[in-house]
């Protein structure tokens, strides 16, 4: 760890015990401003706290968590905390309280729970501090939008998780983007290592090679990855639609190192990878928010042809408000519990008809939970429908697609391409594009579960499962939600009603860009 700079401030009063340690209440440290209040009624609160058994500092710190004042207004407060903090930006910023918060608190001899009117209200051209919320430790506790202020620093911990990712160690994949994600929070660039003080995600590697961007402008760990063979060769075979980590560390080996090693070897593709090898110039170009609107309209028609009144969710990032995507994803639904059965295999071959599918591939849901959801799925699990497709959007967007034929037909055939039989890729100078479509079909009493599953970002979702399992007790899957304790799952039609369940805060979904 960088050691973290501790500002020592006078204090007006003797030190005395602390009284901190044995506190009853370990996560609150309270600080009394005595500016304006005068040292005797300071002593006199002081005192009092500590017989009902609160932690009371003596001078302020950084471990400070509330701050009471009397007769202050919040401006002034603020204007007092920057001459402590030396107008640095910290991340452990305390709550600013009226007196009233402490005296309520004495009478019923337990720190309240803070309401609005505790609260000193500050000017709107008040300070750039963050506020303690924005430095919870769980992704699903926090605000993070998709425009942030540290895209050097996300970008380069984000080629390091990804390249863990690359070489299957998720533990280190994950730290790297949880380092990420909380640098996307803060209000403004990070200039010093102390503007990280307290916050918390940022293990030794992370802030290593934050220090040496900081101090440097580039990290010589961060470049070497971003250069060497091995990542960038993993890189482009994973980016081929139907390409794991496993199959692409495997050609790696076998000495390819792109998509067009792989379409000109005698490799044994399934059919998902022949259509990946196959549009791969398309798919590995952004879809705009106007292209996924489109296909929107088409996913629509589709779904109102087969089934009228079902309705159709655009999720993933573009929920998120994300402008570009590497896909479209769909959730569909009916009001009328069960009318969604079958529904699926009626909207592809609509869509099929239509000449819009250049490769689908329809699963049931496999994933039974096992690892991360809840021990006895739901009953109607079962309905639960996902559809991996490509469709053939045409560049005039907007206007449909038409009913053109696909090269050689819809590829999605069950058989993989015999060896020794070419792949011709296709160029995108056709009028046409091919574009990644997923959709989802849930049953009505699950949409909430789906919504919010399926909206991510992925590492939202992973720290919502997280959450849930280590501090509720409790099980989340796009399905349900079970809480171990009461041996029951909790019924909710709503995301507003999981984030509650869960006793988090409502993240609306452009704030989840974690
Ligand atoms: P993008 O702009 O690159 O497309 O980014 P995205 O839309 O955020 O990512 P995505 O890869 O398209 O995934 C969209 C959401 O679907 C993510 O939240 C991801 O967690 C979720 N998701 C999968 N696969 C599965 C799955 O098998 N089950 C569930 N419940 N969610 C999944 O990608
Ligand atoms: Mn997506």
């Amino acid at each position: 760890m960088v050691p973290l700079k501790r500002r020592k401030v006078v204090s007006t009063l003797p030190v005395t015990d602390t009284g901190i340690k044995a506190t009853k209440y370990p996560d609150i440290v309270i600080f009394i401003l005595e500016r304006k209040m005068g040292a005797s009624r300071r002593t006199f609160l002081t005192r009092l706290g500590r017989t009902k058994g609160f932690p009371i500092a003596e001078e302020y710190s950084e471990t400070v968590t509330h701050i009471v004042a009397e007769n202050n207004s919040g401006d002034e407060v603020q204007a007092w905390l920057e001459t402590q903090t030396a107008g640095r930006t910290t991340a452990n910023v305390a709550h600013l309280l009226d007196i009233s918060w402490y005296t309520e608190s004495m009478a019923t001899a337990q720190p309240e729970s803070i309401q609005d009117r505790h609260k000193l209200k500050l000017s709107l051209t008040a300070s750039p501090v963050i506020p303690k919320s924005s430095a919870k430790s769980y992704a699903c506790q926090r605000r993070t939008p998709f425009k942030h202020h540290n895209l050097l620093l996300t970008e380069a911990l984000e080629l390091l998780s990804e390249n863990a990712e690359l070489g299957e160690n998720e533990g280190r994949s994950v730290a790297f983007r949880r380092a990420a994600a909380i640098l996307k929070t803060l209000p403004q660039a990070v200039q010093r290592m102390e503007d990280l003080q307290g916050l918390p995600c940022l293990g030794d590697h992370s802030l290593r090679v934050i220090k040496e961007m900081l101090e440097y402008g580039s990290s010589q760990e961060v470049e070497s990855t971003r250069h060497s063979e091995q990542y960038q060769a993993l890189k482009a075979l994973t980016g081929i639609f139907g390409v794991g980590v496993k199959t692409a560390e495997r050609w790696f080996r076998g000495g390819l190192r792109c998509p067009s090693d792989v379409a000109k070897s005698e490799e044994r593709l399934n059919s998902a990878q022949q259509a990946g090898v196959l549009y791969h110039e398309d798919l590995s170009q952004r879809v705009s928010r106007a292209e996924a609107d489109a296909i929107g309209q088409i996913v629509e028609r589709a779904v109102q042809e087969v089934l009228p009144g079902a309705q159709i969710t655009l999720t993933g990032g573009f929920r998120r408000g994300k402008e570009t995507g590497h896909d479209v994803d769909f959730l569909i639904t009916h009001p009328e519990e069960g009318k969604e059965e079958g529904l699926m295999p009626k909207v592809i071959q609509w869509l099929e008809t239509q000449g819009i599918l250049l490769y689908q591939k329809t699963t049931r849901n496999s994933y039974l939970e096992s690892k991360d959801g809840p021990s006895r799925p739901p009953h109607n699990m079962d309905r639960f429908e996902r559809c991996f497709s490509i469709f053939k959007l045409d560049r005039s967007i907007g206007e449909g697609c038409p009913p053109a034929q696909a090269p050689g037909g819809v590829v999605g055939g069950r058989e993989g391409r015999a060896p020794g039989s070419k792949l011709e890729p296709q160029h995108c100078s056709s009028g046409w594009k091919a574009v990644r479509v997923d959709l989802v079909v849930s049953p009505y009493s699950q949409f909430g579960f789906a919504l919010l599953g399926w909206t991510g970002s992925k590492l939202f979702e992973r720290e919502l499962r997280r959450w849930a399992g280590k501090e509720k007790n409790m099980s989340l899957s796009s399905h349900a939600l079970y809480d171990n304790s009461q041996r029951r799952y909790l019924r909710a039609s709503t995301e507003e009603e999981i984030f509650s369940h869960l006793g988090l805060e409502y993240i609306p979904p452009c704030d989840r860009n974690a």
